[in-house]
């Protein structure tokens, strides 16, 4: 073996090894009531927020699953304001979370003690618009949907697109470096972003915004931002390629009758329809069971339930053109038996229903019980759905009434695995069932993962929840350079502790 290199087999070993164990609070200073003057003679009395009932959304994450106990969270309203309290919090030693939309879903937008919040939501400002080259420059609080629509007016969307969208930030999204139901089409953020404006752990700026797609004037800096989940510095504002909208939009669900017609459709998919796919995504029998039974107004179009559904999407430039290529394609999934059954919306409130199906299951699950243990996960098409069947084989030998539902990107080779107890509430209801759930579940399915050569996060990031697995997936080398990179960034330690880099 190479010297510093580790084989798959004994990162596995390492995967096992790793416990996730209770983050313990560095030694960090505690907020005291010289700090909140400055904080309020910085951002005005009013972006101060101490109130526990006003801080409670900031100290709890989407899910409810993990709960910080933060005293303060603040709401900046420029880059000279992050810039402010960032120096401020340096010199003292107080940590700080950034937050943006607080969708998170691994525990990485909340306290996991005491840390400063310093939310984005008052930074929401479209700065430029270069409608030639079709770039757009905003602040980092901007809300996705809220960018959408912007860039919509244009004839532009934007090359991101999630379930989350009526909240999540852009500042959020670059943070986490999302995936979501675009990057078929558009890749990832590591191509769309064009810049980056972030503010350091000592209050210094870096400034990376640009309107150019191509510079190679030195290391790419924002690359190391985007995916950083707020470990490197605070990012204020992100300018981004966007792609000119599609004139022409089709939705399509198909029931298969297994997995294997699953990817038979998806390679179909590619080569018939090849530069007007822009994406692909599958729900398994029981994920869109639930999604039926919890989604507000949420119908099936068809009269009986299927192993498996794929939403496909196509878009183009010719209506007439795309509709051919569509129809051509289904009629080979049909002939060679990949589809038992098919719909095609027939207008955009159609299609917004098929990827309502979609869009809801996240929200859905949460409505099952809780916790929900969700993995996201890379795998390849040999393991992709054998993972979720073998999932269920190992919890429902135990736990028979656990949901175990497999959805996501499959076009991506992106699962999402969610097992929650119905009923379950945790330190409530089913509490001792949630723990042997738990220990069903973890390491089983990171070890599950590496042995198939997969990625335990495929888009959502390690946070608190996978923190302590930095090490065990990227091996002692890569982890090393991560934490050394860190030192540059934060020489103190402030942003965001315990979470990604552990
Ligand atoms: P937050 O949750 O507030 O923060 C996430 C992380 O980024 C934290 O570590 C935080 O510290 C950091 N951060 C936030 N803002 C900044 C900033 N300005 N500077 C530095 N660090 C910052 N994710 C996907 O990838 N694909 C999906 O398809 C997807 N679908 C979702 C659907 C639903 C219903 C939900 C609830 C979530 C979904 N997510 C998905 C997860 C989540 O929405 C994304 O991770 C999103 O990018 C988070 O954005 P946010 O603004 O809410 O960030
Ligand atoms: C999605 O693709 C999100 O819908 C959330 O990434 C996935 O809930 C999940 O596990
Ligand atoms: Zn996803």
């Amino acid at each position: 073996m190479l010297r510093g290199a580790t084989s798959r087999r004994s990162r596995r070993l390492l995967v096992t090894a790793a416990a996730a164990t209770a983050p313990i609070r560095g030694d960090y200073a505690s907020l005291a009531p010289a700090d909140l003057d400055f904080f309020r003679e910085a951002l005005g009395e009013a972006n101060v927020v101490t109130e526990p009932s006003r801080l409670e959304r900031y100290n709890v994450d989407w899910l409810g699953k993990w709960r910080g106990s933060s005293g303060v969270a603040l709401l900046p309203a420029s880059t000279v304001q992050v810039s402010a309290v960032l120096g401020y919090c340096n010199e003292r030693r107080l940590a700080v979370v950034p937050q943006g939309g607080n969708t998170g879903l691994v525990g990485g937008s909340v306290p996991l003690f005491d840390e400063v919040v310093l939310s984005t939501s008052r930074m929401s400002a479209i700065r430029a618009f270069d409608a030639v080259g079709g770039v757009v420059t905003c602040e980092a609080g901007t809300i996705l949907q809220a960018l959408e629509e912007y860039a919509n007016e244009r004839g532009c969307v934007v090359p991101l697109d999630l379930g989350a969208k009526g909240s999540c930030t852009i500042g959020g999204n670059c943070a986490t470096n999302a995936g979501g139901i675009r990057l078929l089409r558009y890749g990832s953020l590591h191509g769309s972003v064009l810049g980056i404006e972030a503010v350091l752990a000592d209050g210094r700026v870096l400034d990376t915004l640009s309107s150019m797609r191509k510079d190679n004037t030195g290391f790419d800096l924002k690359q190391l931002l985007i995916g950083s989940e707020g470990a490197l510095g605070v990012i204020t504002a992100v300018s981004m390629q966007l792609p000119t909208a599609p004139s022409a939009q089709n939705v399509a669900l198909l029931a298969c009758a297994s997995f294997d017609d699953v990817l038979g459709t998806l390679a179909a998919a590619k080569s018939h329809l090849s530069e007007i796919l822009s994406a692909f995504e599958f729900l398994d029998a029981d994920a869109m069971g639930v999604t039926l039974q919890h989604g507000h107004g949420l119908a099936s179009p068809f009269e009986a339930p299927a192993p498996f559904y794929c939403l496909i999407e196509t878009a183009g430039s010719s209506q007439e053109h795309d509709r051919d290529k569509l129809f051509a394609f289904l009629d080979a999934a049909t002939e060679g038996e990949l589809a038992a059954d098919g719909v095609v919306a027939e207008s955009a409130a159609q299609a917004a229903a098929l990827w309502a199906l979609r869009e809801s299951t996240t929200e859905a699950l949460t409505k099952v019980g809780h916790p929900v243990f969700k993995y996201d996960l890379s795998l390849p098409p040999s393991s992709f759905y054998a993972m979720v069947e073998d999932a269920r084989a190992r919890v429902c030998a135990a736990l028979p009434d656990a949901a175990v539902v497999g959805f996501g990107h499959v076009g991506d080779g992106n699962l999402h695995l969610n097992v929650v107890l119905p009923g379950a509430r945790r330190g409530e209801a089913r509490a001792e069932e949630v723990e042997q759930l738990e220990a069903l579940l973890e390491p089983w399915a990171y070890e599950y993962v590496m042995e198939r050569g997969g990625s335990v996060s495929a888009e959502h990031g390690l946070g608190s929840m996978k923190a302590h697995l930095l090490e065990p997936v990227n091996g002692p080398v890569a982890a090393g350079l991560m934490r050394q990179v860190k030192d540059v960034f934060d020489p103190r330690g402030i942003l965001n502790p315990g979470k990604m880099l552990g």
